[in-house]
């Protein structure tokens, strides 16, 4: 301080500028506490008409669009009717994702893989909304929407063969493990380049609707990604042209070990982003799969009618560490998923579906055991291709392929020179394979 004064000119009052930077409230070892966080009431808030104008629901960016109470039942005007056997199948995908999850994890571990990412917590906001498309919109997702390939009926065995990069790997061992990419399954490439994804949408929304087509196009970006440049070009061009678009923003409020607050959340809320661009805006409790499926309902529905696009804040809780590669331990507190008000996905789901007589703990713990052994049993069947370092990749040549229709000269030469360093490194060895 003392120097940033003798910096003032003579006879200046000014105050010398002073930065904010950003702490989280809660470290390892702190008590977390988050009563300081408003989430509203269960069916509080109102459910504009679709066609609404984005400055007509203001409120809607600001507050939590909640339908589950703790009474385990749906309560006012965003609740989606579900049946009851459209809640089990719900639920059903979120017991495989979990399984999936703790399995590829697990195999991580044991070196199978060299990396993977879990969504625990997260998956309402993948599987309840996907559910709420049809199956032939497009998904640009980010790395944790892995739920929506499960709910898409993608093959399981496929997205371990991914993970492992074996020789039965669509992607052919191109992409990092669980970067999957599936056209039948409308699920585009994922990227490792946050928020290229949210662009890609919007341009692909534009030309559906150029096209003179019906399908629209809805992504899926983190919280930190949001403060990416490409983000906002996407909320731009969304806008402008009206392009049939869902941005949904998974608020998890950590970026690896950055906390939200370095994307802009102790500013404002990431749907009140929307409002500055002309968009729809909608805050939505993450954490609750019937809140999740009526947003995105909502949002297909305005897209749909060429009403306009919207951006969803789905607020959540990263319940888990970033990845494999992370531990978060070393920069958060082990007791904020504890405290974290809105719960699980799973349980609440579980609960409400019991609270209707549709359900019970007999039949969630045979749910469970089904999936954790179909997951078992598909790896199983995916390891027989081999996993990471058992040489049972795809051909060595073959990343010299597919890029080009005719190989150019300066890829003929690589190609040749690291044929050569391979048959002097292996000698004996097919160099190729
Ligand atoms: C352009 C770019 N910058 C940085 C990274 C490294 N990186 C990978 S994931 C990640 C955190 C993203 O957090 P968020 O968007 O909140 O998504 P979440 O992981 O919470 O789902 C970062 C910084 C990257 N992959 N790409
Ligand atoms: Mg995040």
């Amino acid at each position: 301080m003392a120097e940033k004064a003798t910096r003032e000119t003579a006879g200046s009052n000014k105050p010398a500028l002073e930065l904010h930077v950003p702490e989280p409230r809660y470290r390892p070892g702190d008590t977390a506490d988050f009563s300081h966080i408003d989430i509203g009431q269960p069916g509080d808030m109102p459910r504009p008409d679709e066609a609404c104008a984005p400055a007509d629901m203001h409120d809607l960016a600001y507050g939590l669009v909640r339908v589950l109470g703790d009474d385990n039942k749906a309560h006012g005007p965003w609740d989606p009717k579900l049946s009851p056997d459209t809640l089990r199948t719900m639920l059903h995908h979120f017991s495989t994702t979990r399984a999936f999850d703790e399995r590829m994890f697990r195999g991580q571990r044991q070196g199978k893989t060299s990396f993977y990412m879990k969504c625990t917590g997260e998956e309402a906001t993948s599987i309840a909304t996907s559910m709420a498309l049809a199956s032939d919109d497009m998904i640009f997702p980010s790395y944790r929407q892995q739920g929506i390939l499960i709910a898409r009926g993608y093959p399981m065995i496929e997205m371990i063969n991914q993970i492992y990069s074996n020789k039965g790997d669509k992607l052919k061992g191109r992409q990092l493990p669980i970067m999957y990419s599936s056209r039948e399954h409308s699920f585009f490439t994922i990227s490792g380049n946050l928020a290229t994804q949210t662009p890609q949408a919007v341009g692909w929304a534009m030309a559906s609707a150029i096209k003179g087509d019906t399908r629209i196009a809805a992504t899926w970006v983190g919280e930190g990604s949001t403060a990416e440049g490409d983000f906002h070009s996407a909320c731009t061009f969304a806008t402008v042209y009206n392009a049939p678009v869902i941005l949904n923003v998974i608020n998890n409020q950590w970026a690896i070990s950055s906390f939200s607050g370095f994307a802009g959340a102790e500013r404002t809320t990431f749907a009140a982003r929307a409002l500055g661009y002309g968009l729809a805006g909608l805050r939505v409790d993450g954490n609750d799969p019937l809140a999740c499926y009526a947003a995105e309902q909502w949002a297909a529905n305005r897209a749909r009618a060429n009403a306009g696009p919207t951006l969803i804040e789905f607020f959540t809780y990263r319940a888990e560490g970033h990845s494999t590669s992370d531990d978060p331990s070393g920069y958060r507190s082990a007791q904020e998923q504890k405290e974290w008000p809105l719960g699980d996905p799973v349980t609440r789901l579980k609960d409400h579906l019991i609270a209707l007589g549709e359900w019970d703990e007999e039949r969630q713990a045979a749910m469970d055991l089904a999936a954790a052994e179909l997951v078992k049993k598909t790896t199983k069947e995916a390891e027989a291709n081999g996993i990471l370092g058992h040489g049972l990749h795809h051909p060595f040549r073959t990343m010299f392929q597919d890029v080009y229709e005719d190989l150019p000269w300066h890829l003929e030469e690589q190609a040749a020179q690291a044929k050569k360093e391979r048959e002097i490194k292996w000698p004996g060895e097919e160099p190729w394979s």
